[in-house]
């Protein structure tokens, strides 16, 4: 088999670029390693910058977004229970963003492979990158048992934080950095209308807590935890106690409780690799970055990296220019690390820290203090929060 570009994993930075690349008449293979269902199962991200949203309007994958998607022009933090709005949109000039699951924008992007006529390998197992740094790479992998293998120009490494990729660089090139934060998030999902409108980011005495939604109907919150904490230990009532206290007696109030159908924990990492090329293979997604989910950012980088990707790819294939892959790597990393400042500081003033003192404290609460009279704070935030402009290449 031969194509154009081979694109490793099938999450929302691989399938964004499947379709990017369609639209511009180049030709690729996606080969993810799970299946259909699994990839469209994941209950992650759910909020959507402008960027994104753009990005689904231009490929006409925007019909269900317009319909179910939540436009939210502001967003709630908290302080031991006492709310503030940050008005996004006045802020920044009109900016939003959008609720709209991870698992729907997944659907869409599956449901229009076939009419798109897009090539996918599900299941495909032991997948491994080879001859990146010559002009014949290729890729192996076996599925069913027998060994199959992809002849390409370029190699997406779109798989995520624990994929193939970003090991196939050669260590004495690959820099990393990282930051793991000692702490992790318990998210659950229930079917019971949100306590507000929009989102509403708490720091508490006890520890974060976020009440964020998926619709007028379904909800989605999270609290701070330790690592070590075990899901059994947190029936859905003590998570709802834990959570209304977190929120504050005036949240609280408005909390429908119901049973919850999903529960799980994340843990927090802030992490880069670079670069983001490495001879005739590209890294997008969580297989070059990770940001901690205070800041709603891990699948909105997905999407601005292969944005910048497609782009450098059609000048390639439609002018015969190398200089935007040559200049992807610095570009988008250029990004990834305003939304990895972002990201970190977002969490840095809304968590509890084990080993906060008195001071650490003060600072934290005189900080949200701070942002809450100041419209030049706010606007920082405002313009952070709905998604930095993607600079020109
Ligand atoms: P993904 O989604 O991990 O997809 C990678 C795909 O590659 C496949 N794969 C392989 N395929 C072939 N061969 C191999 N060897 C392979 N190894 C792996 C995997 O099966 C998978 O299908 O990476 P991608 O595409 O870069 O997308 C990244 C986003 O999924 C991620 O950043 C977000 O979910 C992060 N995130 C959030 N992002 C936001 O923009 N807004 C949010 O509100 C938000 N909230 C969140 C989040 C992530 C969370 N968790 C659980 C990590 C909330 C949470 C709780
Ligand atoms: C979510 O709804 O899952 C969500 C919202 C905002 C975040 C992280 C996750 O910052």
């Amino acid at each position: 088999m031969r194509t154009q570009v081979a694109i490793i994993g099938a999450g929302p930075a691989g399938m964004f670029l499947a379709h990017l690349l369609r639209a511009d008449g180049i030709d690729a293979v996606v080969i993810e390693r799970r299946d259909r269902d699994y990839v469209e199962g994941r209950v992650r991200a759910g909020v959507l910058e402008q960027v994104s949203v753009d990005l689904m309007t231009r490929l006409g994958l925007d019909d269900r977004l317009r319909r179910e998607g939540l436009v939210h022009g502001g967003t709630n933090l908290a302080l031991d229970g006492e709310l503030f709005h940050i008005d996004m949109a006045a802020l920044t000039g009109g900016s939003t963003v959008t609720v709209y699951g991870q698992q729907e924008v997944m659907k869409d992007l599956f449901d229009a492979v076939a009419p798109r006529g897009l090539e996918m390998v599900w299941d495909a197992d032991d997948v491994r990158l080879h001859d990146l740094d010559g002009d014949a790479p290729f890729v192996t992998w076996t599925k069913d048992g027998a060994e199959q293998r992809l002849d390409c120009d370029f190699v997406a490494g779109c798989d995520g934080y624990h994929g193939v990729s970003r090991g196939s660089i050669p260590a004495d090139v690959l820099k990393t950095f990282e930051r793991v934060y000692p702490f992790g998030w318990l998210g659950i999902l229930a079917d019971v209308p949100p306590a507000e409108h929009e989102l509403i980011y708490a720091n508490h005495e006890r520890g974060f807590a976020l009440a964020s939604m998926r619709s007028a109907t379904r909800s989605r919150y999270y609290i701070q935890c330790a690592l070590d904490e075990k899901i059994e230990d947190w029936p859905d009532e003590r998570f709802w106690d834990e959570l209304c206290v977190r929120l504050g007696p005036v949240t609280a109030a408005k909390v429908v409780r119901g049973p919850s159908f999903e529960k799980a924990i994340a843990p927090l990492r802030s992490f880069v690799s670079e670069p983001m090329r490495w001879g005739r293979l590209f890294l997008a997604g969580d297989a070059a970055h990770i940001v901690p989910p205070t800041g709603a950012k891990g699948m909105n980088l997905a999407v601005s990296d292969v944005t910048m990707l497609g782009e450098a790819l059609r000048d390639f294939y439609g002018h015969g220019s190398e200089t935007g892959i040559d200049g992807y790597s610095v570009r988008a990393l250029a990004r990834v690390w305003k939304a990895e400042r972002f990201s970190w500081w977002f969490t840095s003033i809304t968590h509890r820290f084990p080993d906060m003192d008195g001071f650490s404290r003060r600072l934290q609460m005189a900080e949200l203090d701070y942002i809450r009279g100041s419209p030049a704070a706010q606007k920082t935030l405002a313009e952070n929060y709905v998604g930095l402009p993607l600079e020109a290449a």
